[in-house]
């Protein structure tokens, strides 16, 4: 039951495809010049419940017809996910191309599809019921009573060398 509480469920890996490779962005459209470079530079923001925006990387040029795929070193416990956004970074100001919600299905969003990976994850579970008022209470509690007993100790100690 305790075990059950802890382990939860993280998002370790995000894959997009694109639908129809002519309707990818692209930097520029002058022809025969650094096409490398003109191919789209995506990259995928995980936005949190709690406002945070998760950066997780860059793809530079490279189309997403055949799929790009990040994985998550850190699985990011779903419950905490708000939503994921597909972007084209550029130098000045990254373009915002489409936003889904998780979802166990592939989801498709304008050219792209979206499929999710998750795991259930102890270190997930840890990180989450930590932020939960039981686990915050148990975490306070738990360093309390370290600290009562380093106190203990040291009193003993300092006890000892006084007596
Ligand atoms: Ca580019
Ligand atoms: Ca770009």
């Amino acid at each position: 039951m305790a075990m059950a509480a802890v382990r939860s469920v993280g998002l370790t890996q995000v894959t997009v495809t694109a639908l129809d490779q002519k309707a990818e962005p692209r930097d520029h459209l002058i022809p025969l010049v650094k096409q490398t470079e003109a191919l789209p530079d995506y990259r995928i923001v995980i936005n949190t419940t709690t406002g945070r925006r998760i950066n997780l990387g860059a793809r530079p040029n490279q189309s997403a017809i055949d799929g790009l795929t990040w994985r998550l070193s850190d699985p990011i416990s779903i419950d905490e996910i708000a939503s994921i956004r597909l972007e084209d970074q550029d130098k000045l100001v990254s373009d915002a191309i489409v936003e889904v919600q998780l979802s166990s299905e592939a989801v498709t969003a304008g050219n792209y599809k979206f499929e999710f990976l998750t795991e259930r994850s102890l270190a997930v579970g840890f990180q989450s019921f930590f932020k939960t008022p039981v686990g915050i209470a148990i975490g306070t509690a738990f360093t309390l009573a370290v600290l009562l007993i380093l106190l203990m100790l040291f009193a003993s100690l300092f006890g000892g060398v006084v007596g």
